[in-house]
Order: C-alpha cells, then structure tokens, then sequence
C-alpha cells in the first residue's frame, strides 16, 4: 500500500472506529444488555473477564476491583498489559486501539485462551464508550504507560509516565450518568457474588474487592478476598453447606474431552430439588444447553447402569425417569468453549453441538470410577433414586389435578380470586396478598378495571422442603397456577412453565411491613424462584410496598416510607407531627392502602431480578432450608436492609 493509500485506509478505519464507538452510545443494550443497574454492573464484568482471560492464558493469578468513593471502578491485574506498541494496520497504540475499536479486544493474541463470549467479551472498548471517564494505565516492557479518554474518545496519544518492572493493567472508570440515567451507584454486594463466582470458577486465582465508600469498626474499608484451591469442589460446598448431604464427598473432575475442557462437581442432599448450575467461559448459562444436555446423559446412563446391575431396582413397578437420578442434586458444569453459539430468549444456552459427547464421556468416567469405589454410598444414591421415582408417579397425578379445572370455582377461577374486567394481559396486574382480611381492603381499594385481588391464606408451603407433589396439592399453590392461567409443560419441555396464557403481566406480592410479612414474602418468592423462575425471568413479578408511617399535622397527611423518611417530614411540617406506625396492610383503609401501594402513579413496586441464580439458589436453600444459625446470621446481617426494604 502506497503512503497515501495508507493514511486514507487510516482514517477510513479510524473513521469506523468512531461509528462502532457512537452505536455502542447511541444502542447501550444491544451491547451490555440494559442501562439500568444490571448493565452498570456489567460494565465492571467486561474489564474483569479481560483479566481473567489473561489469567486463563497463564499470565496473571491477581485481581483487584475497587469501588471508589465517588462510584468509579477500578480493576487492576498482574497479567501481561494491554500491548503498547504500534498497531500496523491502525496505525496508534495497539492499547487505543483495544480502548477505542469496538470489537478488537483478541484479535492480536491467536495464541491464548480466548473465550470471553456471549453475554461477556463485547470489549474493553465498549466500557470506555459508556463512561465519562476512563483512565488505562500499562505496565509492560519496564514502562509505565498511560491513557485517557472521555465518552470513549481519546483525550491524548498514549504516553510514557515511568518506569517499572512489573507488568498489568490497571483501568478505572467512571459510569456515564446520561446512559445510566436510572443509577449509577454500585452494589458491592453484587459485585462481590461474581467475584466469589469468578474465583471459585477460575481456581488459583486470588480476586479482592474492596470498597472505599464504606469502613468497618476498625476503620478500615470494607474489603474481601476470593481465592480457590480446589474450584468447583469447592463451590459446590459453599452452595450446598447449608443442605443435609446425603454422600460424604464431592464427587467431581477436570479434564479435556475432546479438545474441550471440562469440569465437574456434584454432590446429593436429602432434599427433593434439583439444582443444577452450568458455565460456559465463566458464564452463567441459565438456560443450559448442550454442555447441560450431556451432564444429563452421562449421570443417567451412568446410574442407570449400576442401578441395575445392583438389582436394587428390580421390585420397582414402573421405569426410571431421568429426572429421579436429579433429586436432591447440586451439580455444576463447567466448559471452555473457543466459538461458542449462544442460543434462547436471554441468549444463555449453549448451542454447540460436540459439548454434548465431551461432558458426557467425562461424567461417565467420573461416575463410573467414584460407584466403584463407594459402594455405600452407591447405594445410597440408589436408594434415593427409588424413592424419587415414587414420589413422581404421585407428584404426576397432584400436577394433573392442577391441570384439570377446579370443579368448586366459577369458570375454572378460583373462587377467592376478584378478576378484574380487562381482557388484555399485559395491561392485568394481580395482587397476592396475605390473608383474607387485607384481601377485603385490597378488593375495595382497587382499580377493578385491571387489578385483580388473590387473597392468600397465611403462610403458605415451604417448597424448599416440600416434595413435589405436596406442592401441587396444596391449595394455595394451586389457586396460584389457575389463577395466573400458567400451565406445566410445553412442546419443547414437559416441565418448563407455559406462560402462553399467562392473564396478569404483573405479579404483585403485598404483605405486612413486619416479620411476618417478610416471612410470607420470602415463602412466595420461594415458590416462584423453584417453580415459576421463567415468570421472574420475563420480569412479571414486583413486590409492593406499603408505608411504615402515617405523618399527621392538622389536616396534613404524609407517608412515610422508612425512619430516614419519616424524620424528614416531620421535620418539613416543622415537627410535632402524630405519627401512626403501621403494623400490617389490615390497619389501612381501602383509601390509603389504594393511595400509597396500588395507585400506579403513587406506588413503589420493586421489580424481583435474578442477577446471580447460583447465589439465588444458595440464600434460598439457605432461608428456607432445615439449618437455623446460618438463616440467624443472614436475616442479622442484612436487619438493615429488612429495614429499609420493609
Ligand atoms: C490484548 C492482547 C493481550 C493482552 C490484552 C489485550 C489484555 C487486556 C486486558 C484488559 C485488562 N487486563 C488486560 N490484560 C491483557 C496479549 C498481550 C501479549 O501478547 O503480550
């Protein structure tokens, strides 16, 4: 290419640049998902799946994540550094190049591991067009190397600031408020659960976090560190701790199948669910897929096999299913795929067809070996399965009754339910409400135009120790599925939901301000979580919020929401208010209860997001499961956020 044929390719490609780095801003979610506080999020995650990368690739066993005090990130590894030098074709730095070029993040590093994918790996560049600010600074080559940018573009070229021995990469940068319009303040709590996630998928590799918008007693930040020795082993017992196992061991393996690496881990509980937890390159791939589909296989035809060479099954009247070798099971699959196919609504289900055979060989293996070598606890295992199988063959007869329409209500509705008259279901909300007397003021304070009342009564199930077919015969639950018009089973799969005929596109939860009413709320997010998760997952779920306090001077009337609130107020009405503390919906009239929970234009409903199911699945095992102490020190160390959130 002739110099001037040069410089205009230059600029043609800079000039692209500049439009990938302009779409990211002007279309956020089809690069990070959304710009609310799950895409904010993100952001941190993409510069963090870099370093890990890095430290997959062999380069790098540390990372830190700061929370800065004014909600900037920093993240800073001890990998190899952005590479500095001049990019042929571009013509700058290759770090502007990563920093500024949407898509260019591997391209220059054949040789690595690279798997970011999906969900993850649009690139550091993506993160740089979406903050205000954003500062790189390159350890490498014995230099330290600096650049900044502002909403992505390049504020100087990249510079020598000194001189250093090591090597890594540090960014910090600061969230753009006008694509984040909804927040732009970090969770560290969230933070914190991916990072543990990170470490625990990722063993060898030490991850802190610290956040320097907050200190402990001892004056110092809060802070944590993650590290693993044993990787999967290891998180299966984080997330099972609180479940009574049923084996002593953690049954698990590492290997390459087919030039796929695979690891693996499981463990059986006494409990009666399933709880499987797939990865792909250190994604959650919440909708499975193939790496899935082989875990299946090779659990089943692995147990299959000595079920029956044991004998233990021969007095058993009907087939074993699948699904009976998966009761009580915690299991997590992870695989490193180098192109992977996402498929599915949330695009987080393997497509790759070879991952099948590949986990499926390895857990065959795995399995084979372990039987061999525990027979007792082979038996066990078999043992449960038995009892599992029976437990289906009951549970299959309670689902058809929900199937089936209830001769006791009125047009195949519950008869405790007050429908509204609206025919479209995405205008519909209904309101779940704990008990019969605030289900009286909720119907009386309603819109009965679009809101419908299913009154609850008391405390329903604990699915979390139910078996099945206790809960699709308990009376509630029952009234839930008709109510709602969902049904078990679609074409593609016999136990996944059907929201098809779905009559309420909001889901509203309103229960007392108190205990109890957390208690209640919990038991019915429960439920949802195990056996309605696609009804979270589309986003039809909300929790309402009542008042805690009713502010009255002269003829004024306030409400308040939490202590901070309530002061306020008094404050503005220049105090001596009379303050009622409300201890339940019942003690509201229909008038303020329609005024401060159910009027859309007043109300705060709070969405229920799953933003890490692992980590769901663990607090609910956790809140609803047999062991006391850790539920004691949960509730105790979140008693602030009960607070405020009640
Ligand atoms: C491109 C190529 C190489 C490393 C990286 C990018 C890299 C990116 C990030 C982001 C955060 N930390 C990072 N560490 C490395 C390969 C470098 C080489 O070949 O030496």
């Amino acid at each position: 290419m002739s110099e001037e044929a040069n410089k205009k390719q230059y600029s043609a490609d800079s000039i692209q640049a500049l439009e990938g780095m302009e779409h990211v801003r002007m279309r956020p979610s089809m690069y990070i998902g959304d710009v609310g506080v799950r895409g904010l999020h993100h952001l941190v995650y993409e510069v963090v799946d870099n370093s890990i990368d890095e430290a997959m690739a062999g380069h790098c066993d540390k990372i830190d994540v700061i929370i800065n005090e004014d909600n900037s990130i920093t993240t800073q590894d001890n990998g190899r550094g952005i590479p500095v030098d001049l990019h042929k074709k571009e013509g700058v730095s290759a770090l502007e190049v990563v920093m500024t070029k949407i898509g260019a993040g591997g391209k220059f590093d054949k040789d690595s591991y690279k798997v970011s994918g999906g969900l993850h790996g649009v690139g550091v560049s993506c993160v740089n067009a979406l903050s205000s600010k954003l500062k790189a600074t390159v350890y490498r080559d014995g230099k330290i190397w600096e650049q900044e940018y502002e909403r992505g573009k390049t504020l100087y070229p990249v510079k020598s600031v000194g001189e250093s021995d090591e090597t890594g990469t540090i960014v910090t940068f600061v969230p753009d408020s006008t694509i984040f319009t909804q927040t732009t303040e970090y969770s560290y709590e969230t933070l914190c659960n991916r990072m543990r996630e990170l470490a625990y998928l990722n063993k060898g590799v030490t991850i802190t976090i610290t956040d320097k918008r907050n200190k402990d007693e001892k004056g110092e930040y809060i802070a944590e560190t993650f590290y693993s020795e044993e990787g999967l082993k290891e998180f299966i017992k984080f997330l099972d701790g609180t479940r009574e196992p049923l084996i002593q061991n953690v049954i698990s393996m590492e290997g390459e199948k087919n030039g796929i690496p695979v690891e693996v881990a499981m463990v059986y509980n006494t409990g009666y669910t399933e709880n499987l937890h797939s990865y792909v390159n250190n994604i959650n791939t919440h909708e499975g897929g193939t790496h899935l589909s082989g875990f299946r296989r090779g659990l089943t035809s692995t147990l299959k096999k000595y079920a029956d060479n044991s004998g233990m099954l021969d007095k058993l009247k009907f087939e074993i299913s699948g699904d009976d070798f998966r009761e009580g099971l915690t299991a997590i699959v992870s695989v490193k795929v180098a192109e992977p196919q996402f498929e599915g609504q949330t695009k987080t289900k393997l497509g790759n067809r070879e991952v099948t055979s590949a986990v499926s060989q390895a857990v065959s293996e795995m399995l084979t070996i372990y039987l061999e070598e525990h027979p007792d606890d082979a038996k066990q295992i078999v043992e449960k399965v038995k009892l599992a199988a029976q437990a289906r063959h009951a549970a299959a007869k309670a689902r058809e009754m929900v199937q089936r329409k209830n001769p006791m209500s009125v047009g195949g509705l519950p008869g405790k339910l007050s429908d509204c008259s609206e025919q479209d279901p995405t205008l519909c909300e209904v309101f779940l409400v704990e008990g019969d007397s605030a289900g009286g003021t909720a119907k009386q304070g309603r819109n009965r135009h679009f809101q419908a009342i299913l009154p609850l009564r008391g405390k329903i199930l604990n699915v979390e120790k139910a078996m099945q077919h206790k809960v699709f015969e308990n009376e509630e639950i029952k009234n839930i599925y008709t109510a709602l018009g969902v049904t078990i089973g679609t074409e593609e799969d016999s136990k996944a939901l059907n929201l098809e005929k779905l009559r309420y596109h909001k889901v509203v939860i309103m229960c007392d301000a108190d205990v109890d009413g957390s208690h209640i709320e919990t038991l019915i997010l429960t439920f949802f979580f195990r056996y309605m998760r696609e009804l979270i997952e589309g986003g039809h779920v909300y929790i309402a919020t009542p008042p805690l306090y009713l502010l009255k001077k002269g003829a004024k009337k306030r409400y308040a929401w939490n202590d901070k609130e309530r002061d306020a107020i008094n404050a503005e009405m220049n105090g001596g208010a009379s303050i009622q503390r409300y201890k339940g919906l019942g003690e509201m009239n229909a008038e303020q209860l329609w005024d401060t929970t159910m009027n859309p234009e007043f109300r705060k409903l709070r969405q229920v997001q799953i933003d890490n199911a692992t980590e769901s699945d663990r607090i609910f095992s956790m809140l609803m499961g047999d062991e006391v102490p850790p539920r004691r020190e949960f509730i105790e160390k979140n008693a602030v956020y009960a607070n405020i959130d009640a």
